[in-house]
């Protein structure tokens, strides 16, 4: 059946890979696109969209009820999927105001734009990160209670909480995804491993927080996308499922990877100081999610890491477009005297 979605921030790493699947695979959904485009929205991600009719951009802010309104008056969508957020941990050390007002208020916003418009379903996308920090052994379940470290993974579990209690409360029909580290194309140069791979490529020093010996769990973005489709069209309302590819790695593990795959050498690589509050090792269960339904990641990390860098190499306007300007100011705070 011909659906009008609303994705907000599709204008961003893993939402406007959504919105290139949605338009592979559900060609007669229409698209709204809502985006404010802070420095981690770019609408070149979409440029393959401009002339898709069935593609429809709105620049506004999910914090602002009047445009977040007007938007859904408009365009009446049945269905909405939700990135929006500010997403990077360390940006949230350097400061946390922004976090609360995207992730928490911005969620409420929509949560009760989408009641009042009776969508009939609303998928808000989280992260494995509200859980907290594991020890050497276990995963993360859904039933994991929530014990977030970081002021980003803190606003993340607000969101999650609202989205709760929009069920419980309001009987909104709610799913939430949790899922792992993703990475591919468009991800933004602050993140582990496109900052690896455009440092390498630059021939830059390559910091690694700690003994580099924190673990995260990989995967590739198109299968994270999968999954939030599947999950938003075959969900159980009111559930979470969890989303990973059982692929975890310490990060001087992706570092010297990333190195190899570019042929350079590890001298490039800098332990700096840590980050405050680093959480050692996340790992995900996604057990419910496959056996309830039927997903499976379709891409290893030995597949898709070279695609990744390939990307980064064949589209290198794209990231040095990205790492001027604003980033450079970033940067500078965020890693000098660090080392
Ligand atoms: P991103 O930072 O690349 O993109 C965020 C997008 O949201 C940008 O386009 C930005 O312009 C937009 N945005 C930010 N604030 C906004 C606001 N107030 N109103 C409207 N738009 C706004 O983030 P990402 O890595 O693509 O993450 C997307 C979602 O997935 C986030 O909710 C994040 O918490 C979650 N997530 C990310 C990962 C990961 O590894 N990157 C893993 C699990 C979950
Ligand atoms: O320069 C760096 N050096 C380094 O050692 C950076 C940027 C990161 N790291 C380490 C910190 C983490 O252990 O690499 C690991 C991954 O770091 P990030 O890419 O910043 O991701 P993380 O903090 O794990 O959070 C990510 O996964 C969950 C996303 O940014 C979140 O949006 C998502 O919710």
């Amino acid at each position: 059946m011909s659906q009008t979605i609303l994705v907000t921030g599709g204008a961003g790493f893993i939402g406007s890979n959504f919105v290139h699947l949605l338009r592979r695979v559900r060609p007669d959904w229409t698209i709204v696109n809502f985006d404010a485009l802070t420095y981690a929205g770019n609408l070149e991600n979409l440029r393959a969209l401009e002339r898709d009719s069935r593609h429809l951009f709105v620049r506004g802010d999910i914090t602002d009820a009047a445009a977040v309104q007007a938007c859904f008056e408009q365009h009446r969508p049945q269905l909405v999927v939700h990135f929006a957020a500010e997403s990077h941990v360390d940006r949230s050390i350097l400061g946390a105001s922004a976090f609360v007002n995207t992730n928490v208020l911005g969620t409420q916003v929509l949560l009760d734009a989408s009641r009042a418009a009776k969508v009939e379903r609303f998928l808000h996308v989280s992260t494995d990160e509200v859980y907290g920090s594991l020890g050497a052994t276990g995963l993360f379940t859904e039933e994991t209670p929530l014990s977030a470290n970081s002021p980003y993974s803190a606003s993340k579990a607000g969101s999650d909480l609202l989205v709760r209690a929009a069920f419980h409360t309001h009987h909104m029909p709610v799913l939430t995804t949790r899922c792992s580290n993703n990475y591919g194309p468009y991800q933004f140069p602050e993140k582990l491993i496109p900052l690896m791979i455009t440092n390498a490529l630059e021939g830059k020093k390559l910091p690694v927080y700690g003994d580099g010996m924190n673990v995260r769990d990989w995967l590739y973005v198109e299968d994270h996308c999968t999954a939030i489709l599947r999950v938003l069209e075959a969900g159980a309302p009111g559930e979470v499922y969890n989303i990973g590819g059982n692929n975890e790695m310490p990060n001087i593990e992706i570092v010297r990877r990333v190195l190899r795959e570019i042929g350079k050498g590890e001298s490039l690589i800098e332990y700096v100081k840590d980050r405050p509050g680093h959480d050692r090792r996340y790992a995900i269960d996604a057990s419910k999610i496959e056996r309830e339904l039927g997903w499976r990641p379709q891409w290893t990390f030995e597949q898709a890491l070279p695609l990744t860098v390939k990307w980064y190499l064949a589209n290198r306007d794209w990231w040095q477009r990205v790492k001027s300007g604003a980033y450079q100011e970033y940067y500078r705070q965020q890693y000098q005297g660090r080392g």
